[in-house]
């Protein structure tokens, strides 16, 4: 029987809400050389035009939150002002575009002269106000033109002072339909009618598309998923690979077949997939939020890090120290799939592995066992590629049964990310790793027990984050030593260790996740008689490291993403005469087919642009979480701008209230 969870009861919507979403997303691909770039974008221009225009050089461009309007329709346009310029810039800080990326409007401008001849006096001189849209440009009409024209062609616009060199050559030498017009020249601006903009308005679900399932299968549920399977997807007859007729169908010849048929792309038939994820869930079922095992005398143990879909260094893994067994027993701590491109044929075999023999293989849960980071970094495009949207729900259903911790002979514990703190802990966004920047408000350590009490089945979304560092209103100090669950759960998978005493703000997200230092890890296993806390999640240079002097890190995905040149690492503990030993063994990268790390995540948002909005390549300057441009040469800047980042602050799932954790409890 499960209990009503978390975030909905705990916040029960008193909270102050983070980013939600706008109403649509445009979703644009262009080819950039050899390199083809797609973007995510959040604005409503048409395909092709003005993406992403907030980060222009020149600071203009849709922005969430931005008022809409429609210059096609004259209804809504009224009194015009006429201004001659002598200079540039105007004085107005930003347009943005309408209906269609068409038109341009004036959002923020100086609205005084401030000493006579002040270029950026101009505008509000000539009578013109915010709200505005530029109707003629020296005589040329271009109120309807898409926006990058008309502001290639007014050029209103100037460089800040923290522009690089770089940064300015590539945006004067971007192509453009227009160049500047000559000074002086006369604009005419026109009122325009707007439509403000509901900011906190959830985005409608769109009809016929899929959205990740947002309640729990039942048993019945499970049942009927797999009867359809069967009779939709039979097993091809041409198959030629290991049967999967349930857990007792698997033994270690099956797994060896396994190994080596995945290897040759020989994937589970459809309907033998679902039967495995279905299984699994079940047996995770059984199990808790903080697992429990021992290890006698003489005994040993394997826990292993990240492993991210790199199925060559997994199987690698298990060919160093053996395949799980009673006398060879693992913990894999979470993080099995996303961002390395074969995280199907990865957890396929952990499951395989799971179902065989549940006491020989535990499974922690990492932050990439989430539905959120499954839709960014690719294993959502992986399993609708591989199989299919349902098969998806499935995994998903099973990753929120994972355990969030095992805790070893009560003297180590395993966890993902890291150690549970105090709630609230003030964050100051931005600023440095410094002790002061996150301050416990009650200094009570969690207990072992309350994270065992923590209902682990939720999914987490980007608005989950910013809610569980807000104070609930009327409630500015909580109870001592009451932290709600959420707080426990994104601790466990997300923190991560600093060398610093104190907490910090994490440099994951914008805020809401923690580092922690020597002194918390310290108090935390002293408060539960640990002696260690052994977590993953972050990549080593050797694949391991002792943090602090009770905690080890180990991540087992040597050479993360093709270009970590880390070693990976897997940690043996060892019981000699009672005592709990910690054991590294490192090892090299094993050489895979020649598909590259992330291609999943393309193919997710090609098929499902309804959902990608929290994905994006970085394109145009970068900047820091201050929103200060970061100077960086031009090579750094190609390299920042050709990675994927989370657009966490461009907020949550579609169709779901921002900051709610996704999944309605109906079980009963
Ligand atoms: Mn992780």
């Amino acid at each position: 029987m499960m209990m009503a969870f978390g975030l909905v009861k705990v916040r029960s919507g008193t909270v102050k809400r983070g980013t939600s979403n706008v109403n649509c997303s445009a979703f644009c691909s262009h080819k950039q050389g050899s390199k083809r770039i797609t973007q995510i974008t959040t604005c409503r221009a048409e395909e092709g035009t003005s993406l992403l225009q907030r980060k222009r050089c020149d600071g203009h461009g849709f922005a969430k939150g931005d008022p809409e309007f429609d210059v096609t329709d004259p209804s809504s346009l009224g009194e015009t002002a006429t201004v001659e310029f002598k200079k540039r810039p105007s004085g107005v800080t930003r347009y943005s575009h309408g209906k269609d990326g068409k038109g341009a409007i004036i959002l923020d401008m100086q609205e005084k002269s401030r000493y006579p001849g002040d270029p950026k006096g101009q505008c509000a001189l000539g009578g013109v106000t915010k709200k505005m849209v530029i109707k003629s440009i020296a005589g040329q009409e271009c109120i309807d033109w898409n926006f990058v024209d008309i502001m290639d062609l007014f050029d209103d616009y100037e460089f800040q002072p923290t522009d690089t060199k770089e940064a300015k050559d590539e945006w004067k030498a971007r192509p453009r339909k227009y160049e500047a017009t000559p000074l002086p020249c006369v604009v005419e601006f026109q009122e325009c009618k707007v439509t403000e903009v509901d900011d906190e308005e959830v985005a409608p679900k769109i009809e016929g598309k899929w959205y990740p399932r947002g309640s729990p299968f039942s048993d019945d549920d499970l049942t009927a998923e797999l009867e359809r399977v069967k009779k939709e997807s039979p097993v091809p007859g041409d198959y030629k690979g290991v049967v999967y007729s349930g857990p007792s169908s698997v033994d270690d010849a099956w797994i060896q077949t396994f190994i080596e048929q995945q290897k040759e792309g020989i994937l589970l038939p459809k309907v033998m997939a679902y039967q495995l994820v279905i299984d699994t869930i079940k047996v995770l079922n059984t199990e808790k939020t903080l697992s429990e095992f021992e290890i006698k005398p003489g005994d040993k143990f394997t826990v292993c890090g990240d492993t991210h879909g790199q199925y060559w260094d997994t199987m690698n893994l298990f060919k160093m120290n053996g395949l799980p067994s009673a006398k060879n027993p693992y913990i894999f701590n979470g993080d099995f799939v996303d961002r390395g491109s074969w995280g199907i044929e990865n957890i396929m075999l952990l499951y395989a592995l799971k179902v065989k023999d549940p006491s020989s293989l535990h499974l922690n849960r990492g932050n990439h066992e989430l539905i959120e980071a499954n839709m960014i970094y690719g294993f959502a495009g992986e399993c609708m590629k591989k199989y299919d949207e349902l098969l998806f729900d499935l995994f998903s259903e099973s990753f929120r049964k994972l355990s969030l911790c095992h805790l070893i002979n009560k003297e180590i514990l395993v966890v993902h990310g890291g150690v549970p703190g105090p709630n609230p802990r003030i964050f100051v966004p931005g600023m440095s790793h410094d002790p002061s920047d996150a301050i416990p408000r009650n200094a009570v350590t969690i207990k072992l027990d309350e994270i065992a009490a923590v209902d682990r089945e939720t999914e987490l979304q980007a608005g989950t984050y910013k809610a569980a560092v807000d104070l609930v209103e009327g409630d500015v100090v909580p109870e001592a030593g009451k932290v709600s669950e959420v707080r426990i759960v994104i601790d466990c998978i997300w923190g991560d260790p600093r060398l610093t005493n104190g907490y910090g703000p994490s440099y994951r997200k914008s805020r809401g996740i923690f580092m922690f230092g020597p002194d918390v890890t310290e108090k935390f296993c002293e408060d539960n008689g640990l002696k260690f806390v052994i977590r993953s999640h972050e990549v080593k240079e050797d694949g391991w490291k002792q943090d602090h002097p009770q905690l080890y890190t180990v991540f087992s995905a040597p050479n993360y993403m093709d270009v970590g040149g880390n070693r990976g690492a897997f940690l043996k503990v060892t019981n000699e005469d009672g005592e709990l030993k910690i054991t590294p063994t490192e090892f090299d990268k094993s050489d895979h087919p020649d598909v590259p790390p992330m291609i999943w995540q393309s193919y997710f948002a090609e098929t499902h642009p309804h959902l990608t909005k929290k994905m994006k390549k970085k394109t145009g300057p970068i900047y820091d979480s201050n929103g200060m441009l970061v100077q960086m040469s031009k090579r750094e800047l190609e390299d920042a701008q050709n990675q994927w980042v989370e657009d966490d602050e461009e907020g949550d799932i579609d169709g779901v209230e921002p900051g709610k954790t996704i999944t309605e409890k109906a079980h009963t």
